[in-house]
């Protein structure tokens, strides 16, 4: 090909790579394997800028691990169940497996244009019956280990989708997909246990600090939201004469002294069984719009204290006295035990609730330089000397103050030294169609009976758009046929569960099912997870930072826990790529910013768009697409191209008496770039190949010529980094220097240690005090090494031959003073 045109080279190499297949994974026997995953994208029309930016930096790794000699795996797949598929659908008025299918078609055909070392033959979409046959497996694996169940409790719940939501898929009070604020219901669901790894899911982050992006790290730690505390118990007495032992977690039982009252969650069960009966009335009232405030509107310290007086006491296990029992909405339900001990002097929302109601307030902390709450209202949260505290007086500080009280209420079994997680168990089911149907029959005899593992996938009946309108309920309920069936234990009438899984079930176990997507028999195979997991490295956006990737987190640990597999993360380093938008402002449809991904390749090609997102900036920031020059890189392509055209040696060449100077960019640039790759600064390896091309291009108009076999070497190497950037150029460059393809899977250049020297300094030797010899060396050389150096040096050893050397001085690199 004589000129550079990009449609000319897609539609050459493409065929070519297609039959070669050079990225199939496991095709490397006895070689290390690297698993490299990108998340795997939602097939909502063709694929977006955003696709490009992450696959474009992902392909850098991967193809990156080929070249250095390991068995890479690199799947895709889709994450086809899900709302807008559904929705799409019903407005319509067809089933969403058309819409969903048709994308998943276009998305594929856009990625393989693309150029993304994908293995192909390992594609998978979570909505094929052969892979939710095995979502619905795991279910069940889950729920006999005790780790899936159903209970009745206040859930959220979007009015506008028509299905409640995770505690993680609502963000500041609205529903993620939708932006509808989110309400509560009391509905019977399904749950994951994920508490019962919240201290494993805890306690994992510090092995994760180090690989994974430190800001998703934190968010993780937030969400599950350790604190350390204790369990105290008060006694309450009732109005019918019995007493009731209620727990409050606190994380200051030191404070216990000053707890002049007690409040429970209004909306939680233990307020309405503990209430006074002259004051059910008044609660129930109140509950109803208890219920109508968002949980982040509860806690807000600004908010104005309501609440109703239960009419009954606790009895404070310290002093001994009668504190009053309050239902109130800034304690929630299902934090902790949904009941606190109130100490107003020291927790300001605490204090506010007792200056609306009168209640007493008791300082038992002096905060140095602090006033009295007890007199201004402003609660004092700090350390200090403990006063009106018994047993704690004269304790130094707040950490021994803890310890004493915990050490007080163990020994006179009224509570204990707890840690409390803020994670809740998530809540799985769905009352929407496209998803994967819990494989659950209810049957009234029997209970709840799991679908028999033969009779798996629980297939989704074929339902029109018309009957897929959200109604509260699922509309899988309303398929008769579909519903009634017989109970797989008493063989009587029973009736499937009608829920879906929420989509997030789909994907927490995705990276698994890579391992042996076609295998028939079995979710994955143990024996792959062991040979290739866990995932090395695993690219995507941080909107997932709780909600995938603590999920993926938790199946893991269940999964292992079952016997499935052997390590206890699933991801050994994780980094979110920074978001493409354009004039500072995020892509949007009302600012009528976006940038069209098809229409940016059309422009400019495949390579140059990857080139683009790749060098704009480091992986983690946000590029705008207003600061980047695409005809800029597909300028710098065809810069590069011409190089290759332009060797004239024969491929193969002994380059050992080339160019000095050339050779040594060429084997410093290979040597940064893989440092620069292994720290993920991709950026930076684009500018390092471009000053290579400059260099190159340099040497051959006004340096050694184009003969010159470190002009080869050089170009080669632009050739082979390139590869990983701008796949269709580097493959022409590599044709054009006489190579068959494909550049993808050539070896690593080596580095030529001896070249990477930098440019040599003098060092001086003395010998007592005078110059006798001076060495060129380099200007890294170590004390000893130029030591050994100037003894051996001919002059040096002639001059001190029969003398003892008494002392020798180095300075490296630049002198040595001999004494003898
Ligand atoms: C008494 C006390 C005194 C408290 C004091 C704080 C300061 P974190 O750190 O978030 O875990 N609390 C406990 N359960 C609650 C619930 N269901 N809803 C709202 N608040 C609740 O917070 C724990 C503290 O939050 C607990 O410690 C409790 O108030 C309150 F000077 O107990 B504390």
């Amino acid at each position: 090909q004589a000129t550079y045109d990009v449609v000319e080279l897609q539609d050459k190499w493409r065929p070519i790579w297609e039959k070669l297949e050079p990225f199939k994974a496991g095709q490397r026997e006895g070689a290390e394997k690297r698993y490299a995953l990108t998340m795997f994208p939602y097939p909502s029309g063709d694929l977006h800028m955003g696709h490009a930016e992450v696959t474009a930096l992902h392909d850098v790794l991967a193809r990156y691990w080929w070249l250095k000699g390991f068995d890479v795996l690199n799947p895709i797949g889709w994450d086809s169940f899900g709302l807008p598929a559904e929705n799409a659908a019903i407005k319509r008025n067809e089933n969403p497996a058309g819409w969903t299918y048709a994308n998943i078609e276009t998305q594929a055909e856009s990625f393989k244009r693309y150029g993304i070392s994908f293995d192909w033959s390992r594609r998978l979409h979570t909505s094929d019956p052969e892979y939710y046959k095995w979502t619905q497996w795991i279910f069940l694996k889950l729920y006999e280990a005790g780790l899936a169940y159903r209970k009745k409790s206040p859930v959220n719940w979007c009015p506008n989708d028509q299905t409640v939501l995770a505690n993680e898929q609502v963000v500041n009070g609205e529903c993620e997909r939708c932006g509808a604020v989110v309400t509560k219901r009391d509905l019977t669901q399904w749950y994951f246990r994920t508490t019962a790894y919240a201290e494993e899911l805890y306690n994992g982050l510090d092995q994760l600090q180090d690989s994974w992006i430190g800001k998703v790290v934190n968010m993780q730690r937030n969400w599950i939201g350790r604190s350390e505390g204790a369990h105290v118990d008060f006694e309450i007495s009732l109005t019918d004469g019995a007493k009731k032992s209620v727990t409050v977690f606190t994380t200051r039982p030191d404070t216990l002294y000053g707890a002049t009252f007690m409040v429970v969650a209004a909306d939680a069960d233990l307020a309405a069984e503990i209430v006074a009966p002259e004051r059910r009335g008044d609660l129930e009232t109140y509950v109803e719009d208890v219920r109508k405030a968002t949980d982040i509107d509860r806690l807000a310290t600004d908010r104005p204290k309501t609440g109703v007086d239960l009419g009954v006491t606790a009895t404070n296990p310290v002093t001994g006295e009668q504190i009053p029992v309050w239902a109130a909405d800034y304690v929630l339900a299902d934090y902790g035990t949904g009941a606190v001990m109130a100490v107003p002097a020291h927790d300001q929302r605490d204090l506010d609730f007792a200056k609306a109601f009168s209640l007493p307030v008791r300082r038992v902390v002096d905060v140095l330089g602090a006033d009295n709450p007890e007199e201004t209202y402003v609660a004092t949260a700090g350390d200090g000397a403990y006063v009106n505290s018994a047993v704690l007086e004269g304790v130094a500080d707040k950490a021994a103050g803890i310890h004493k009280i915990i050490e007080k209420l163990e020994a006179e079994g009224h509570g204990k030294g707890t840690i409390n997680y803020r994670l809740r168990d998530w809540l799985l089911s769905r009352q929407r169609y496209w998803g994967a149907p819990i494989p659950i029959i209810h049957c009234p005899v029997d209970g709840e009976v799991p679908v028999p593992e033969a009779e798996l996938p629980v297939q989704l009946p074929e339902l029109k758009g018309a009957d897929l309108k959200p109604k509260g309920v699922s509309p899988l309920a309303a398929a008769s046929e579909w519903v009634n069936v017989t109970c797989p234990t008493c063989g009587g009438p029973a009736t499937r569960d009608s829920d879906t899984m929420d989509t997030f079930v789909d994907s927490s176990w995705y990276f698994l099912r890579y391992l042996s997507s076609t295998d028939e028999s079995q979710a994955f195979s143990s024996e792959a997870a062991r040979e290739w997991g866990p995932v090395d490295f695993y690219l995507g956006g941080d909107e997932h930072a709780v909600l995938h990737l603590l999920y993926s987190r938790f199946f893991t640990k269940a999964l292992r826990d079952i016997g499935l597999i052997d390590w206890d993360e699933p991801f050994s380093a994780y980094l979110s790529q920074g978001k493409v938008i354009n004039g500072g402002k995020k892509m949007s449809k009302s600012l009528g910013n976006g940038v069209n991904l098809s229409d940016v390749l059309e422009e400019f090609g495949v390579d140059a768009t990857r080139l683009t997102l790749v060098f704009a900036s480091p992986p983690e920031d946000n590029i705008d697409w207003a600061d980047v020059s695409p005809g800029g890189s597909a300028k710098f392509l065809q810069r590069a191209w011409r190089l290759a055209g332009d060797v004239t040696s024969s491929p193969g060449a002994d380059v050992s008496g080339g160019d000095v100077a050339l050779r040594r960019t060429t084997h410093k640039t290979i040597a940064e770039a893989e440092q620069l790759i292994e720290s993920y600064r991709f950026n930076v390896v684009v500018a390092r190949v471009m000053e290579l091309v400059n260099a190159t291009r340099k040497a051959i108009d006004s340096g050694c010529g184009p003969a010159d076999p470190a002009v080869r070497e050089a170009a080669e190497t632009v050739a082979i980094l390139l590869s990983l950037v701008a796949p269709y150029t580097a493959e022409e460059m590599w044709e054009r220097l006489g190579h068959e393809p494909t550049v993808a899977r050539v070896d690593w250049p080596i580095v030529d240690p001896a070249l990477l020297v930098e440019d040599s300094v003098t060092a001086v030797v003395q010998i007592k005090g005078k110059v006798r010899a001076r060495l060129e060396v380099s200007p890294s050389i170590s004390e000893a090494d130029l030591e050994a150096a100037a003894l051996a040096d001919p002059a040096i050893a002639g001059a001190i031959e029969g003398q003892t050397v008494r002392k020798v001085i180095v300075r490296a690199p630049k002198l040595v003073n001999i004494v003898v």
